[in-house]
C-alpha cells in the first residue's frame, strides 16, 4: 500500500516515553484524536489534520526516522548511541531521564578471565569496556538482562536504571555509570530541510517546554 500522507509523521514509542511526550506536544497544540494507550491503531490522526503520530517499538523508532517514513522521533539516548542511526539529534526533551549503568550479583566478586557481559546494549557495553581498557564478550539478550547473572549467563550486565528498584529485588546491585539518558527529538535530516516552516514552530515550542 502506498502512503500518500504529505504532512509531519512524527514516531512515538509505548510506555513511559509516550506518557511524557504526550504532555509536550499538547504544548504545541498537536493531540492523537485517540488514547494511544488504550488503541490498538499505529497510525494515529491529529487535532492537525497535517500532522499524524505512529506508534512503534521504542528501539525503531530511529530506523522510522533515518528511512524518512517518520519525519520527526522522539528516542532514548541510549537507543540513539547503541544504534547510531543517521538522524539529527535536535532537542534534549530531558524526560524519561535513567542512567546507562553496569550491574552484577550483589557483593559477587569478578572472575579473574575475560568478562561476559549480558545486554540488549551490545555496542555500548563493548566501547564502554574497550574504553577502560577492557576486552568482553557480549552475550546479545532483547529483555529481562536482570535474571542473566542469577542463572550464570554473564558475569555483569548493562541496562538503563532508573530508580534501582528492580536490580535490588532480583540481588544485583548497580556498579558503574556509563552515561546518563534522556529523550531527544530526533529528525530526519532531508524532512528536516524540506519541512523547515512547518517543523520551525513546533520546535520552538517543545525547546521552551524542555528547558
Ligand atoms: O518494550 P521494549 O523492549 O520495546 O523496550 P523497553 O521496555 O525498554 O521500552 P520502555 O518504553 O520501557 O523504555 C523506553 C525508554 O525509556 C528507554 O529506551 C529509556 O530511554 C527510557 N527509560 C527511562 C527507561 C527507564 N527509565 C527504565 N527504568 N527504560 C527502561 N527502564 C527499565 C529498567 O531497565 C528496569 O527494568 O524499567 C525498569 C524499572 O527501573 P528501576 O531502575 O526504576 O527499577
Ligand atoms: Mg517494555
Amino acid at each position: 500500500m502506498t502512503d500518500d500522507f504529505n504532512g509531519l509523521t512524527i514516531a512515538l514509542s509505548k510506555g513511559r516515553i509516550l506518557d511524557e511526550t504526550l504532555p509536550l506536544f499538547e504544548k504545541t497544540g498537536i493531540r492523537p484524536l485517540e488514547d494511544m494507550n488504550k488503541s490498538r491503531k499505529l497510525i494515529f490522526q491529529s487535532s492537525d489534520s497535517n500532522v499524524r503520530f505512529l506508534l512503534l517499538r521504542a528501539s525503531d523508532v530511529p530506523t522510522y526516522v533515518e528511512h524518512g517514513v517518520a519525519d520527526i522521533g522522539v528516542s532514548g539516548k541510549d537507543v540513539l548511541l547503541e544504534y547510531a542511526a543517521a538522524v539529527y539529534e535536535l532537542i534534549d526533551l530531558k524526560i524519561a531521564k535513567c542512567r546507562l549503568m553496569t550491574a552484577g550479583v550483589k557483593g559477587a566478586t569478578l572472575p579473574s578471565r575475560r568478562l561476559r557481559i549480558a545486554t540488549k546494549y551490545a555496542n555500548v557495553a563493548r566501547e564502554y569496556f574497550a574504553s577502560c581498557g577492557q576486552q568482553v564478550d557480549i552475550i546479545k539478550l532483547y529483555g529481562s538482562m536482570e535474571l542473566a547473572p542469577l542463572v550464570g549467563l554473564g558475569d555483569l550486565i548493562v541496562d538503563v536504571v532508573d530508580t534501582g528498584n528492580t536490580l535490588r529485588a532480583n540481588g544485583l546491585e548497580p556498579l558503574d555509570e556509563i552515561c546518563q539518558v534522556s529523550s531527544r527529538l530526533i529528525a530526519n535530516p532531508i524532512s528536516y530541510k524540506r519541512k523547515l516552516s512547518q517543523l520551525q514552530p513546533i520546535l520552538d515550542i517543545l525547546e521552551q517546554a524542555a528547558s
